[in-house]
């Protein structure tokens, strides 16, 4: 109780940040997009993991505050980078989304209104939401998707593998991109089932017409097991890792 109330006075305070983690094209190593990641600097306690603070704002119902407030700063940094004339990444800057958020009645409309009361075109902007999302309803769910996506702004099914995906699901999902959660691709080089899997998903993504980025490659072996087998972009320590604003800058070109 006391650490949500000091995630609502963060939220107040203006003390959630926002972090950015470029992606790459594996066959040609430009960089494509990029994820915003909440960062939260507690003045006591530190850093505390968004693995920590997301849960706790999800069971508090402070999710939508704080989703507003990442959707805020990505649009707000989107603009100013346009106005200094870099070039905003082919894929765009993906923003995470939860379930909750998601499902919330005035999800989608505070989306479109924050495009137009930022000047921010949509196909700046990727989405990234989980499997969860299929709790609600999967006709509501896809005309979301399906709505937001006659804006220009596309999504990705991120953490994929670790639910219960079905093709049948994910056919009638409007959905750009999958992301390949890092525990499979830990598991490169193991000789176990984890190679096997990203093979899986891949032929998957590609019989539904999707683009695959892969998520936690911290090694050259990694990156070059990916590459071979055709996966389209990456994300992970090996290149860099969740950036401030003016890093991320410094590679745009
Ligand atoms: O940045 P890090 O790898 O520590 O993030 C841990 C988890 O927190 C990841 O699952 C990530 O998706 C989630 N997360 C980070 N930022 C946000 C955010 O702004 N909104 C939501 N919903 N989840 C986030
Ligand atoms: O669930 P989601 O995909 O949003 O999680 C992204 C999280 O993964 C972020 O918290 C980010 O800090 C973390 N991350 C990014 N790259 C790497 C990596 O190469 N290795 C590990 N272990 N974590 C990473
Ligand atoms: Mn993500
Ligand atoms: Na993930």
């Amino acid at each position: 109780l006391e650490l949500e109330q000091a995630l609502a006075d963060a939220l107040d305070g203006g003390d959630i940040q926002v972090v950015y983690q470029p992606q790459w094209d594996l066959a040609s190593g430009r960089m494509v997009g990029m994820e915003a990641l909440a960062r939260w600097e507690h003045p006591e306690r530190g850093a505390i993991s968004p693995a920590e603070f997301v849960p706790l704002a999800e069971r508090s119902g402070l999710i939508n505050r704080l989703g507003d407030s990442v959707l805020e700063q990505v649009l707000t940094q989107l603009r100013e980078w346009e106005a200094a004339g870099y070039a905003i990444p082919p894929m765009g800057v993906a923003v995470n989304i939860s379930p909750r958020q998601f499902a919330a009645l005035d999800w989608e409309a505070g989306i479109h209104e924050r495009l137009r009361r930022f000047g921010v075109a949509g196909d700046r902007l990727k989405l990234e939401v989980t499997e969860s999302l299929l709790m609600e309803n999967l006709a509501t769910a896809a005309d979301k998707l399906a709505r937001l996506r006659a804006e220009g702004i596309c999504f990705a099914l991120d953490d994929f593998g670790t639910g219960y995906s079905s093709l049948a699901y994910l056919q009638e999902l409007p959905l750009d991109y999958v992301k390949i959660d890092r525990s499979f691709v830990q598991r490169i080089g193991d000789g176990d089932a984890g190679e096997g899997i990203i093979e899986a998903v891949l032929a998957m993504a590609s019989h539904l017409g999707l683009d695959v980025i892969a998520e936690g490659v911290e090694t050259e072996a990694q990156a070059d097991f990916l590459r071979s087998r055709n996966c389209d972009a990456g994300q992970g320590f090996l290149w860099a890792r969740p950036l401030p604003p003016a890093e991320v800058a410094a590679l745009l070109p």
